[in-house]
């Protein structure tokens, strides 16, 4: 039995979290060999772990990154010695095994590693000596001075070099002060590698920490491909939907199975988060069919779902403005200009004027800490299918096609999608001079 992550994108937005979740309920059912297992590679915000709470979605366990660790090479057999045992003891016990290393108990306590050098030192003395061995030493008596222990989570890569320029047979290897395991130098011959599946995005960039190190063994995916090298060969499914969600339940019509309910819901939010409710214009004709047919297993309007999902979303007003930008910001760079965009979903525009300067202040404070030349926010209220666009100071505002409601602030009527609708009116007023 193999473990297989699923990871969606950094940062990740409902999509990318529901996609996970969904597609390794898929896999665990058509694939019971394996066991698949969704996580998040980067933190969510207080908002996203709000609304998940909100949806009754457990968010998937999170992974920092890629690298294989210490606890996936280390030896944690329970068999071991204890201090007070007499060197024929463990001779017996260890009969025909020669380990290089074993670890040494005092009653529960670990106390360190017994290791073949110990003991041929010992005998070596004893040889110098006197040719006879006669009196059988106790295993806590031979025991020589421990190297410096190793963290279950430590990288593998880090550990290896310790544990090759280090004189002693065998490390221990604790986690939380509390011994686990130990490795010893044959632990090291080959490098583990985690298989992983990637979903919502396919760019190592937006991708976990440490993804070069990882067997990446499908791509699930509706975005541009600009996609890994891989070593082996991998399944991909890539398809212009308006959310990985609706490819995942393609795949559960595929392969013949119905959601059970609550990943049928899982799905379904996904789905309505990544079209705006169906209205963004990135929504295809199978993204509104498959938003009914989930919505009829898990027995929900589609319409009162999805309006109650994003009134659950906390308000601009209340959240902090500068993790609220950051939470969903692409940044894209044309001809050395680097511009950053920020979206936020909100149920209605009213409280704007609220919270404008602030968010405003933030923007620009992205913009130095980012290096960037040009930050903007894109406010786009999902019942009325409009945006308010706030901008940081920059020359290019100017040529903006939108009315302006005050300095820095304009007013984007029908605009819902930023990679369809306002990063090309962004590109091209930033390219005219
Ligand atoms: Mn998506």
């Amino acid at each position: 039995m193999e473990k297989i992550y699923i990871t969606g994108h950094r940062n990740p937005d409902m999509d990318s979290i529901c996609s996970a979740i969904s597609y390794a309920a898929l896999k665990n059912l058509i694939d019971p060999k394996n066991e698949y297992i969704p996580i998040r590679c980067s933190h969510i915000g207080e908002g996203m772990a709000e609304l998940l709470k909100s949806l009754e979605i457990e968010p998937p366990m999170y992974k920092r990154d890629m690298f294989p660790k210490v606890q996936d090479v280390m030896i944690s057999s329970c068999k071991k010695v204890d201090m007070s045992m007499p060197l024929t003891e463990y001779a017996k016990l260890f009969k025909g095994e020669n380990p290089s290393a074993v670890p040494v108990f005092d009653g529960d306590e670990f106390c360190g590693l017994l290791s073949i050098d110990n003991i041929a030192n010992w005998a070596i003395n004893k040889l110098n000596e006197d040719d006879k061995i006669l009196d059988i030493p106790k295993i806590g008596d031979i025991m020589a001075t421990q190297g410096e222990p190793l963290n279950a989570t430590d990288i593998f890569e880090d550990a290896k070099s310790i544990v090759l320029g280090s004189n002693k047979r065998g490390l221990a290897v604790m986690d939380g002060g509390k011994y686990v395991g130990y490795v010893t130098r044959r632990c090291f011959l080959n490098t583990p590698k985690y298989n992983l599946i990637l979903v919502d995005h396919n760019e190592p960039d937006q991708s976990i920490k440490g993804i070069e190190c990882a067997n990446v063994v499908e791509i699930i995916d509706h975005h541009r491909l600009n996609a890994i090298k891989t070593d082996l060969p991998l399944f991909i499914d890539a398809e212009p939907l308006g959310s990985t969600c609706t490819i995942v339940y393609q795949l559960f019509l595929r392969n013949g199975i119905k959601p059970a309910p609550k990943i049928a819901r899982t799905m379904l939010s996904g789905l309505l988060s990544d079209t705006l409710i169906l209205k963004s214009p990135t929504t295809t004709k199978i993204d509104v069919e498959t938003a009914y047919m989930l919505a009829t297993i898990c027995g929900e309007d589609v319409e009162e779902f999805g309006k109650v999902m994003f009134s659950n979303v906390k308000g601009l007003n209340s959240r902090n403005p500068d993790e609220a930008i950051v939470s969903d910001f692409k940044v894209y760079t044309q001809n050395s200009v680097r511009i950053g965009i920020g979206q936020c979903e909100v149920t209605t525009l009213h409280d704007a004027e609220e919270y404008i300067d602030k968010y405003l202040d933030a923007l620009e404070n992205i913009r130095q800490r980012g290096a960037l030349n040009w930050t903007l926010l894109m406010v786009t209220d999902v019942l009325k299918e409009r945006s308010i666009l706030l901008s940081s100071n920059f020359h290019s505002e100017k040529s903006l096609p939108y009315s302006k409601l005050r300095e820095h602030v304009y007013d984007m009527p029908g605009v819902m999608s930023r990679k369809k609708q306002l990063l090309p009116e962004i590109l091209h007023a930033s390219a005219t001079k």
